[in-house]
């Protein structure tokens, strides 16, 4: 904790919808206003929001500043981090709480306190391992008690979660991160999905994959998307189907997925769509490279678990839907968690 404050100043601290939905639960004791209450909060912390918090200031602190020249407003931040302890408060029950205000108008319904703000995510995650029962917020007027439980269903309904979807269409139409392309040796262009990017992504994504100098078969390159609604473009070259070398072939299919997901993880990218890969002007039978596809998107999401990756197998015509639907209806079967 870095942030040190002596100050009046937070009267618009962004905790306002955190105050309302609290209002609303203290008026009406809903689990629809339970949930409210606990969407605001995790709201405001991925918009880092902040909550004050009362504090016993650390004898450095009285040492080092000149307490008494300090006024009201002024925010005091220090040169090394601080230790503060957190004031405690306990209920009647003999349970002991962390407390926070959403704004300095709440903190000055109680006694004067020295208050430092504190990262909401930050003060969560840590009170998960403290011993007191939560966190009181706004103690002194319309209080919730937010217990360790409560604070677990905010931080667990923030795990991202990966998914796999099948979708009919076209590729290029996706408003997804990445899609990816079938491409060939050169990656210079081709017809299929191919010649379906490259026409809808302009003549800028040519240029650039002169600038790569082709890709291995399974491997993949990455380039931005152009006029795509995709931000990039994974291109990757699947095998020409030979049923004489049939494993060879699905090795090679398996890892353009897998190298695909890699790239894309790479990038930060978590919504990612792939063609039938190979399906096409390559010849894999479709069936089986519909099972090589899924074996290896599920396990590359099985392996990475809170990644949040959501994957489209987009298919192109009805028959590899079909095929694609099958093959998620019998793993969702065996997985209650997959959902398409
Ligand atoms: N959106 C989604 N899927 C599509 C689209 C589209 N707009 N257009 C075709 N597909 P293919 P390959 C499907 O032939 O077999 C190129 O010339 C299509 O129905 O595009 O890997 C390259 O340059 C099929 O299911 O790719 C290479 O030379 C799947 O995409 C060669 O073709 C793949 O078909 C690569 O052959």
């Amino acid at each position: 904790m870095n942030d040190f404050e002596k100050t009046n100043c937070a009267e618009n601290s962004g905790n306002e919808l955190v105050e309302k939905s609290i209002d609303r639960f203290y008026r009406e004791t809903t689990k629809e206003n339970l949930i409210d209450v606990l969407e605001s909060i995790r709201n405001r912390m991925h918009e880092d929001g902040k909550w004050i918090v009362p504090v016993i200031p650390p004898q450095e602190l009285s040492e080092n500043i000149d307490i008494e020249n300090i006024k009201a407003g002024d925010t005091i931040t220090a040169s090394q981090p601080l230790h503060f302890k957190l004031h405690h408060l306990e209920t009647t029950d003999g349970k002991t709480w962390l407390a926070a205000f959403t704004g300095m108008d709440e903190a000055e319904k109680g006694e004067s306190t020295s208050t430092i703000t504190d990262d909401i995510g930050q003060m969560l995650k840590g009170c998960r391992n403290m011993h007191e029962a939560g966190i009181i917020i706004n103690p002194w007027g319309k209080s919730f008690k937010l217990t360790k439980e409560l604070i677990q269903m905010v931080l667990d309904a923030d795990i991202p979660e990966n998914h796999i979807y099948c979708q009919e269409g076209d590729i290029t139409k996706l408003d997804v991160d990445v899609i990816v392309n079938a491409a060939n040796n050169s990656l210079l262009g081709g017809g299929g999905v191919d010649g379906a990017i490259h026409r809808a992504a302009g003549p800028g994504l040519l240029a650039e994959c002169r600038t790569l100098h082709g890709c291995k078969t399974g491997e993949a390159k990455i380039t931005k998307g152009y006029d795509l609604k995709a931000k990039y473009v994974i291109h990757t070259v699947g095998p020409v189907y030979n049923r004489l070398e049939s494993e060879k072939c699905a090795g090679l299919l398996y890892d353009c997925y897998r190298n695909s997901l890699e790239l894309a993880k790479q990038y930060d990218l978590h919504t990612i769509a792939f063609p039938a890969i190979s399906t096409g002007v390559y010849g894999y039978p479709k069936h089986e490279a519909a099972v090589i596809a899924f074996m290896a998107v599920s396990g590359w999401l099985d392996e990475n678990p809170d990644y949040g990756m959501a994957v489209i197998l987009c298919c192109f015509d009805q028959e590899t839907m079909k095929i694609y639907r099958y093959i998620l209806k019998s793993r969702s079967q065996e997985k209650d968690s997959f959902i398409h």
